[in-house]
């Protein structure tokens, strides 16, 4: 068989780092899309840097995401790329819809223009749910997002669907429930968690500020889901599927076991902060994903225990040399 080309955009991302890996070890050519920077933005990518090919383009420029379509001449493009953290939506809710909405269409008119058989993989998300009209929420849920980030994200979904149904492309969503791992970024509650428990046991800092505790999220690996990624796009028929692992968690939860797993209370450490709740919150998420068991075969292999202690040994690992004598 002829090896593959996999475009990615968003390479430099939680995401992106796992599923380039993924995919080099399928064999495949692997091109990541970055956008120019002055500074190094690849440390997620950096033990892969030499395997993989990486080129310049923006999600709002519509002439450098067609030119590379063009001359890289994928198979498959997974459009990872997006404004991803849903406070920043509210403060810049029009450059969210720009990168997390209107970016999906560019990247869908690249491949209409150049070569409309190229297979399309979006990265739709739980958030498009919101105020949940159903629980667990599966592939009929009404969406009901609640911040600019959800809202762009509903648009990236349907405009996906929309190129599918009007131009015959092989262009799929999945609408992947919160996946976290030791790449994640810090501002994220898991990771701010982790890093936060780590800095506390090793001496560095003493408290740990953060918001709504009682927010519950279907937790994953996102070395999980890249896979799920990847067999959406191996299939015969061109489907979305919900990617979740079926098991929701409180915020509190999660912090409870990251400061049981280096021998601590909560309670000493971890102060409410107002500052950190959100215009509109999202309070349950929680997927079923018996249609990706069924049809994909994926199941997430990383249990909620076992992700929490990776993650807070990996940042421990991380942080020690910077503890103080
Ligand atoms: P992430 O770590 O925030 O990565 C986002 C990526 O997008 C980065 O590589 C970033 O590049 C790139 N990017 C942002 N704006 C861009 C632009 N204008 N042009 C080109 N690239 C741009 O996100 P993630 O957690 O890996 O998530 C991957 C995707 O899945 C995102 O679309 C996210 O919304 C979606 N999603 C994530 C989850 C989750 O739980 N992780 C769940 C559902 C859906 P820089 O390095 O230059 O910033
Ligand atoms: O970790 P979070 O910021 O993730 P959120 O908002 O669920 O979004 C992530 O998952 C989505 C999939 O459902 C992705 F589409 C999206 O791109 C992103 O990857 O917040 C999780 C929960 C929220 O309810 C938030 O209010 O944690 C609560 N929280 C409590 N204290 C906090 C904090 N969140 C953050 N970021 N920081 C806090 O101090």
């Amino acid at each position: 068989m002829p090896q593959k080309t996999a475009l990615i955009t968003g390479i430099t991302g939680q995401d992106g780092s796992f599923l380039a890996e993924f995919l080099l070890e399928q064999g495949y050519r692997v091109v990541g899309m970055t956008r120019r920077s002055s500074t190094d933005v690849h440390e997620r990518i950096q033990h892969i840097v030499d395997d993989v090919t990486i080129v310049s383009g923006d999600l709002l420029d519509q002439s450098s995401m067609t030119s590379i379509v063009a001359e890289i001449k994928p198979d498959e493009i997974y459009n990872l790329a997006a404004q991803s953290f849903v406070p920043a939506s509210w403060t810049q809710p029009v450059l969210t819809g720009e990168f997390t909405g209107l970016g999906v269409t560019r990247m869908l008119e690249a491949i209409r223009t150049v070569d409309p058989t190229i297979r399309f993989y979006q990265a739709s998300s739980s958030e498009m749910f919101g105020k949940v009209q159903a629980v667990p929420q599966s592939e009929t849920t009404p969406f009901y997002p609640r911040s600019p980030y959800g809202v762009a994200k509903v648009y990236g979904h349907w405009i996906t669907v929309n190129y599918r149904e009007s131009y015959d492309i092989f262009a799929v969503s999945g609408i992947a429930f919160n996946h976290e791992s030791q790449r994640r970024g810090k501002e994220f509650v898991t990771r701010k968690i982790s890093d936060g428990v780590a800095r506390i046991k090793l001496g560095i800092q003493n408290e740990l500020r953060l918001g709504n505790l009682d927010a519950q999220r279907d937790w994953g690996f996102a070395g999980d889901y890249v896979r799920a990624m990847w067999m959406m796009l191996q299939q015969p028929r061109a489907d979305d599927y919900v990617l979740a692992t079926g098991r929701t968690h409180s915020v509190r939860d999660f912090v409870r076991l990251a400061f049981e797993a280096v021998g601590l209370r909560w309670e000493d450490h971890v102060i409410v902060d107002p500052r950190f709740y959100r215009p509109a919150e999202v309070d349950l998420l929680v997927g079923d994903a018996s249609k990706a068991n069924r049809a994909l075969g994926w199941r997430p292999e990383v249990s909620f225990e076992q992700l929490v202690e990776q993650m807070v040994v990996a940042d421990l690992g991380r942080l020690r040399p910077f503890a103080p004598a």
